[in-house]
């Protein structure tokens, strides 16, 4: 979506985009300049030389368009930054109490996937700017290699909080990012100050210790990335700690005060699929190619696929304490995938008796010619070895 050609004063300035982008269904519109900044460039460099994007590979490409709009589209005088409100209806915090239901972040909920709903919306902003003012437009949303939180701390919708989330003072931080690149200058908004202040409670809830700072996420510890991101076996240190969270993450978000302000998504396709609320994990893990297709179409879980997602279905089996879930974990033996058969046995390890377990492992072990789902079903714990088997 680019029409070239020199950039003519735009008819309409800032203002009237604003109320263009809220009467679309943005809730909150900022503009910064098109260009980088020292910090943001230097704290990426440090965060990649860490490593930190594990099997993000993607993350780690194209580090100097990522860090500046100007080189990811030279042209690009003012980035647009937009947002979308997902405040949910109820604490989702209260879900991980119901250990035989999967907890799914809130994001991942909504009747249709944020980025066809936002990246819709941008376009037609992008449109409509490039047929009222001329001058040439690009619209990206997640994807595209954008610091989308930076840069939507630069056009002054909120700041980034210690979760490294973008609050604002009024929508808390279920907000999605988009943005519209265009190469109109546009008259900048200050950038917003931080209002963290001492409150440490993002940092504080994390079960999994991702934090190495404030304002310092490893993702390799991230339940959202362990659950979303991660092809692999979960790493067994951060098993337990996800409890029965499939699919994202949101306690870092939840418990921000600033969220006491956050207004409910208004935008109809970001509302819950009453599906995705509370699954059964009986029922989640029962799901063959073909249903998990049909389930999931149109929600970005589909993208992570079958056998990642029923890896987290089984660690939450595990994590269940409920005999009730060993039939399901016990047919999960039989899947075709590796990831799934070696959750499975890590599920039956945790809900079974050491002697039932270990009938078990003599029953399945030999037959079993995957190295990796051998190594689950021999795993000794470092240090609770004895207390579990
Ligand atoms: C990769 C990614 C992830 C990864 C890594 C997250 C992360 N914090 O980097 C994982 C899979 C873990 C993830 C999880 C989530 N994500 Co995400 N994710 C992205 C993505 C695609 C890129 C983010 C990125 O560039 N990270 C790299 C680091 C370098 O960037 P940064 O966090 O901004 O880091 C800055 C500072 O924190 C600091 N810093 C960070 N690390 C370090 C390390 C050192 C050593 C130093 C010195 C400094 C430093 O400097 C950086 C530059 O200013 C963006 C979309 C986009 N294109 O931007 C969405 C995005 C950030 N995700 C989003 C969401 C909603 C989530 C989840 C809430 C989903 C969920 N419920 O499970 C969680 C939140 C977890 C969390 N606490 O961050 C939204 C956030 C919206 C908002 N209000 O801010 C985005 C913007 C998508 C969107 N378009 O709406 N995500
Ligand atoms: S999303 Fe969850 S696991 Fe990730 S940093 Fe936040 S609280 Fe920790
Ligand atoms: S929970 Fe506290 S420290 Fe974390 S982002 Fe919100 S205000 Fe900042």
């Amino acid at each position: 979506m680019s029409s070239a050609g020199p950039a003519p004063p735009a008819p309409v300035g800032p203002a009237a985009i604003r109320d263009h982008a809220l009467a679309l269904g943005f809730d909150a519109v900022g503009f910064a300049p098109a260009a980088s900044r020292r910090e943001v460039r230097r704290n990426l460099r440090a965060f990649l030389a860490e490593g930190r994007y594990g099997d993000m590979g993607w993350l780690a490409a194209h580090e100097e368009r990522r860090a500046s709009p100007d080189s990811l589209w030279p042209e690009a005088r003012t980035v647009i930054a937009l947002a979308m409100s997902y405040g949910p209806a109820s604490d989702p915090l209260g879900r991980l109490a119901d250990r035989d239901r999967g907890a799914v972040s809130v994001y991942a909920q909504t009747a249709r996937d944020y980025h066809d709903v936002v990246k819709r919306r941008l376009k037609r902003l992008a449109r409509w700017l490039a047929g009222t003012c001329g001058g040439a437009v690009k619209v990206f949303v997640d994807t595209a290699p954008v610091l989308e939180k930076p840069a939507a701390a630069a056009a002054g919708l909120g700041w980034q909080g210690k979760h490294t989330n973008l609050v604002s003072r009024r929508h808390g931080s279920w907000l999605f990012l988009g943005e519209v690149f265009t190469t109109l200058a546009l008259a900048p908004d200050r950038p917003h100050e931080d209002h963290c202040g001492s409150c440490s409670a993002c940092l504080d809830i994390c079960p999994t210790e991702a934090f190495t700072a404030p304002y310092q996420l490893d993702p390799r510890r991230c339940i959202s990335y362990l659950t979303i991101e991660h092809k692999g076996p979960i790493p067994h240190e951060f098993r337990r700690a996800m409890g029965n969270r499939i699919y994202g993450c949101d306690d870092c978000l939840a418990v921000c005060p600033w969220n006491k302000f956050a207004a409910r998504a208004r935008e109809p396709e970001l509302m819950p699929r009453i599906e995705l609320t509370a699954p059964r994990l009986a029922d989640l893990a029962g799901l063959g190619d073909a249903e998990f297709r049909e389930v999931f179409a149109g929600s970005p879980i589909k993208r992570t696929g079958r056998y990642r997602f029923l890896r987290n279905v089984l660690i939450a089996i595990g994590n269940s304490g409920d005999a009730g879930l060993i039939p399901a974990a016990r047919r999960a033996l039989d899947d075709p995938a590796p990831l799934v058969r070696g959750a499975a046995a890590w599920a039956l390890g945790e809900l079974l008796s050491a002697a039932d377990f270990g009938a078990l492992r003599s029953a399945r072990l030999p037959a079993e010619t995957d190295a990796s789902v051998r190594r689950e079903w021999v795993y000794e714990e470092p240090s609770m070895s004895d207390s579990r088997r």
